[in-house]
C-alpha cells in the first residue's frame, strides 16, 4: 500500500461566489465541505485510480471527526490518522465564478504535544513496514518540530521505503537534507528555497541539496524534473480553466505511485500532468475528471532538457 502522511489534516470549505470584491458582503452561490489537507487529497485521488493507501496523521475536535467521518466514504481510504486532544483545522477557498481565480484562508491547526508526537512516530514506523512508498505532504501544525519531515525521512530510509516530501519553508530546507527520493515544490517554495526564480537553475540547486529527484510544479508551463535517470519537462495538453486548488496533490498521488512501481520517469510525468490537469476541471481538491484524465494522457508533451539534471 502507499501511505500518506498529513500531520495538519483540514476540513476544506470551498465557498462559490459570482465575483469576489475586497471590503464587500457576498452571496455564496455554493458550499462544499471536504476531508482535506495534502496528504489526503493524495489518498483520495490514489484510492480513485484503484491503489490501495493509508492516510495517517492527526485528527481531532469536532471538526477531526466531521473530516473522519467523510474518509469513511472513500472507498480504498484506510484510516490510521492518530487522535489530537485540539481541533483540526479548517481551510476556506473562495472561488470567484466570473475569473475563477481562488483565494485560499488556511487556519494553523491544533497543537500537538510531545507526547502526541512520540506517539505518531511509533505509529509510523509500524506502518513503513507494510509500505510500498511513502508521501509527506503539507505544513506542520503548531508543536510538531521544524525538523519533523528529515525525522520521517530518515526513518523510511531506514525502512528501505521509497519516500516523496511536498512541503515548504524551512521543513523543506530540513527535508531536502535527509536526502529524499523525489522533492515537488512549486515555483515559489522553489524559489524560496534556492534565492533563484529561473527554474532550471533552482531545480538543480534543490538535487544539490539532497533530493534524488526534484519534480517543480510550474503551474500552466507543467512539470520541471531533475532526476538521477536525466531531466524533463511535461506540458499540459492547452491551458486548462478551473478550480486548481489540489492540482499539486494530484501531481503528488501520480509521482508516489510511480515511485512504489519504479516506472520511468517520461511515464511518471506524463501521468502527473494528465491527473494534474483533470483536477482542474473537478469542483474540489482531491477529485479528479477520470474522461479528461484518459484524454489527457495521450496529448501530453514530455521533452528532455538536456544539461538539466
Ligand atoms: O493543496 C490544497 C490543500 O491540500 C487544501 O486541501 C488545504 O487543506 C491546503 O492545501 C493545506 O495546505 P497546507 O500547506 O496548509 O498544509
Amino acid at each position: 500500500m502507499i501511505l500518506t502522511v498529513t500531520l495538519n489534516t483540514a476540513l476544506d470549505f470551498t465557498y462559490r461566489v459570482p465575483r469576489l470584491t475586497p471590503h464587500a458582503s457576498h452571496r455564496v452561490t455554493d458550499v462544499t465541505e471536504r476531508p482535506g489537507g495534502k496528504g489526503l487529497n493524495v489518498a483520495r485521488v490514489l484510492a480513485a485510480l484503484g491503489r490501495p493507501v493509508t492516510v495517517t496523521g492527526f485528527a481531532g475536535g469536532s471538526t477531526g471527526a466531521a473530516l473522519r467521518a467523510q474518509l469513511a466514504e472513500d472507498i480504498g481510504v484506510r484510516d490510521a490518522l492518530l487522535d489530537v486532544a485540539g481541533r483540526t483545522r479548517r481551510t476556506v477557498a473562495v472561488v470567484d465564478e466570473r475569473t475563477g481565480d481562488t483565494t485560499q484562508l488556511n487556519e494553523p491547526g491544533p497543537l500537538v504535544s510531545p507526547a502526541e508526537w512520540a506517539r505518531f512516530l511509533t505509529s509510523y514506523e509500524e506502518l513503513l513496514t507494510s509500505a510500498d512508498a511513502v508521501a509527506l505532504c503539507g505544513s506542520l501544525p503548531p508543536g510538531v518540530p521544524v525538523g519533523a519531515y528529515a525525522r520521517l525521512i530518515r526513518a523510511a530510509r531506514a525502512a528501505r521505503v521509497p519516500v516523496l516530501l511536498d512541503t515548504s519553508g524551512e521543513p523543506l530546507r530540513r527535508g531536502i537534507a535527509a536526502r529524499p527520493d523525489v522533492v515537488k515544490p512549486n515555483a515559489d517554495e522553489l524559489a524560496e528555497l534556492t534565492g533563484s526564480h529561473e527554474p532550471l537553475r533552482a531545480t538543480r540547486d534543490a538535487r544539490r541539496r539532497g533530493a534524488h529527484a526534484v519534480v517543480a510544479s510550474l503551474g500552466a508551463d507543467g512539470l520541471l524534473a531533475a532526476t538521477p535517470d536525466g531531466a524533463w519537462q511535461a506540458a499540459p495538453p492547452a491551458a486548462v480553466r478551473g478550480n486548481p486548488t489540489g492540482a499539486g496533490d494530484s501531481v503528488v498521488a501520480a509521482l508516489v505511485a510511480g515511485l512504489a512501481e519504479a516506472s520511468p520517469w517520461p511515464r511518471r510525468l506524463t501521468h502527473a500532468v494528465a491527473l494534474s490537469a483533470a483536477t482542474v476541471l473537478a469542483p474540489v481538491a482531491g477529485e479528479f475528471d477520470a474522461a479528461a484524465y484518459e484524454e489527457f494522457l495521450g496529448r501530453v508533451a514530455v521533452t528532455e532538457r538536456a544539461g538539466a539534471a
